[in-house]
């Protein structure tokens, strides 16, 4: 029996027993195996959920790097790597060996040593989907440099905040970006956020769209002639297991967003274990994940994971609608890809468009469909069974989080039957447990609670950048010894999981984690706005749309309230960036209170869903006339 693959049902119940009875065995072994070691560990795990504190594979050296090209070089020197497909269909698309994919990498590594950056230090990555992006975090992993991708949809503000959190020295970007038939100035908002970051020394600039742009002298550099004149050898930087590999945000239900830490061999191990095992990785297969670099998805299975398996990962510039709402499936028949990874809000928004956009294309190398973000209704799990998996193609909906860094919940295609809007399985290595409201475990089957991890895995954040205390309370406070999620899930009668969506104040919009405090807080800044509450409603593409109550100081004419609703989402496109703009807007005399002062949300969120049928016990509000009124206006 292999721990590493897993080849049927049985063997899987039998892996999953083995890794709970004697985990730190189970990890071992796979670590022993499948990876290059400069020394071995001491101790497998160390760990205590009070503190909280874990660790794994403690005294052992290792750079990801290596692991991920050097290493494969000798019998995968040719193989493409990373296959750049562009925005523009007409530009053609690049395939980058694993030899090459070494050469640029220790390029750019030599250029960060030369710019100053150390071991330890911080680079923020805020680049479009080419292949620099890739490379410049494999250039930070192979000196010891601690990268934070920021995605490029975020504003200057949400940049400098994040910058600034991680006292980051240098910035990576591009002149600008494609999006469709649109270019973004990303320069531009790179300029304006650093106004505030005094401590960053030195941008490196990408040249992609050839525009006009300012450089800052002595602090922004063309990068191209920086790598021109860079050695193609650059001896990796020998690290601790648990030294930091990357920082990456994520938002909470308050305020400043967390800097989620991952370290190096936990998480190299854990995601190539689950890479392999949840799509099935065969040699000479074309995975493409559809994701964003700048999410953890994109880290762990665009980047990582695949590499450390020496696959070929496909790594996507566009758009899904642009030239038209053929161009994924129009990918996947150029490319051959036999995994496709992507995000229900992605299917439901593809499943609206007319048939033909699919059916025009030959889908006949997939074997494997995924789904990750959030969950996966009924529907769209039918439409993507259907129209791309000609119902032949296992679609593993897999749920994870930023904070576990890889995949948690998911079923093993071909081998765990799937069941619509269902999760399936933990994967080895994986306990999870739910709680009820009081601290108890639930235990049994065909019950519902909030889901739990009670031991640790490899690929755990470690902390919250700078904040270890907000790590210990948003994670292992709510229930002892046990890691929360902030999910709600229910366990059916085989014991499959499905998440039933987040109990906290985190909404999905388009498979994207927004806090509801942060746009609060943005809105909040408008001269004319006294307090506001956000709440998530359904919606037929992004899952769900916020709903925004807000409260005028002054109550204006209505006919001001159209501009009103304009500069409130104007404000928040620039505190946060347009994926958290409100779909409706409703201006009230109040809102309603408990004694304590805090807003019921459960009430909002009922008026925005139109389920006004019961809203549940209101006798604890201090201003219970609000909610007629509520009722009345909403939108
Ligand atoms: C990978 C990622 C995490 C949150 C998580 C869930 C939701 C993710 C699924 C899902 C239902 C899924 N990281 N979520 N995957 N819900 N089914 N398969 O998305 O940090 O950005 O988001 O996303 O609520 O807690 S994330």
């Amino acid at each position: 029996m292999s721990n590493y693959h897993i080849k049927n049902l049985e063997e899987y119940f039998q892996v999953h027993r083995k890794s709970v009875r004697n985990p730190e065995l189970f990890w071992e072994e796979i670590a022993e195996e499948h990876f290059l070691w400069r020394k071995r560990w001491d101790k497998v795990l160390t760990w205590d959920f009070k503190k909280p504190e874990v660790k794994w594979f403690e005294g052992a050296k290792l750079n990801i790097t290596e692991n991920c090209i050097d290493r494969h070089l000798r019998i995968r020197g040719d193989k493409t790597a990373i296959l750049f497909e562009p925005n523009d269909p007409k530009e053609t698309a690049q395939h980058i060996s694993y030899r090459q994919l070494y050469e640029r990498v220790n390029q750019l590594a030599n250029v960060l040593k030369e710019q100053g950056i150390k071991k330890g230090d911080r680079v923020c990555i805020y680049l479009p989907m080419i292949p620099e992006l890739a490379i410049s975090t494999l250039a930070c992993a192979r000196i010891g440099a601690i990268h934070s991708v920021v995605f490029a949809g975020f504003s200057a503000m949400a940049l400098s905040t994040r910058v600034n959190d991680s006292d980051c020295k240098m910035v990576i970007t591009s002149d600008g970006s494609y999006r469709g038939t649109k270019t973004i100035d990303l320069k531009g908002i790179v300029d304006d956020a650093l106004k505030e970051c005094p401590g960053v020394e030195t941008v490196l600039v990408v040249k992609r769209i050839h525009s006009e742009i300012e450089m800052k002298n002595g602090r922004d550099k063309w990068l191209q002639p920086l790598l021109d004149k860079a050695a193609t050898e650059c001896e990796p930087e020998i690290m601790d297991a648990e030294d930091p590999l990357f920082i990456l945000y994520t938002s909470g239900s308050t305020g400043m967003p967390k800097g989620m830490v991952h370290t190096t061999a936990g998480y190299m191990v854990y995601t190539a274990y689950t890479f392999k095992n949840v799509f099935q990785y065969r040699e000479n297969d074309i995975f493409w994940c559809t994701a964003d670099i700048g999410w953890i998805t994109g880290h762990s299975y665009i980047v990582y994971g695949p590499l450390a398996n020496g696959a070929t990962s496909v790594m996507f510039e566009g758009v899904p609608n642009y030239p038209d709402w053929g161009r994924f499936w129009e990918i996947v028949a150029k490319h051959k890809v036999t995994q496709f990874y992507t995000a229900p809000t992605a299917i439901r928004a593809l499943a609206k468009e007319k048939l033909d956009c699919v059916e025009r294309h030959d889908l006949s190398s997939l074997k494997v469909l995924g789904s990750v973000g959030e969950p996966i209704n009924e529907e769209a799990w039918h439409w993507y069974n259907d129209n791309i998996g000609k119902k032949k193609s296992p679609i593993v909906d897999t749920w994870w989080q930023t904070e576990t860094g890889g995949i948690m919940i998911s079923p093993i295609p071909y081998i765990t039957p799937t069941k619509p809007t269902y999760a399936t399985f933990p994967l080895p290595g994986i306990q999870l447990t739910l709680m009820d409201e009081h601290g108890e475990e639930i235990t049994g089957n065909q019950v519902d609670g909030r889901l739990c991890i009670k031991f640790p895995w490899p690929s755990m954040a470690r902390t919250i950048w700078g904040n270890h205390k907000r790590y210990k309370e948003t994670y292992f406070s709510t229930y002892e010894n046990q890691y929360f999620t902030g999910d709600g899930a229910l366990r059916d009668e085989v014991g499959y999981y499905r998440i039933t969506g987040r109990v906290d104040d985190v909404i999905i919009v388009s498979g994207h984690n927004l806090g509801t405090a942060p746009i609060e807080d943005s809105i909040n800044e408008h001269p004319a706005v006294a307090e506001s509450a956000i709440v998530g409603f359904p919606h037929d593409i992004k899952g769900n749309a916020l709903y925004g109550y807000v409260i005028l100081k002054e109550t204006g004419e209505s006919r001001v309230h159209d501009n009103l609703r304009k500069e409130i989402n104007q404000i928040i496109t620039e505190h946060i960036g347009p994926i958290a703009k409100l779909d409706k807007i409703q201006f009230t005399s109040g809102l309603p209170k408990t004694r304590s002062g805090k807003i019921m949300r459960r009430i909002l969120r009922k008026i925005a869903c139109n389920e006004t049928d019961n809203l549940g016990d209101t006798s604890t509000l201090l201003n219970p006339e609000v909610v007629q009124e509520i009722m009345d206006n909403a939108l």
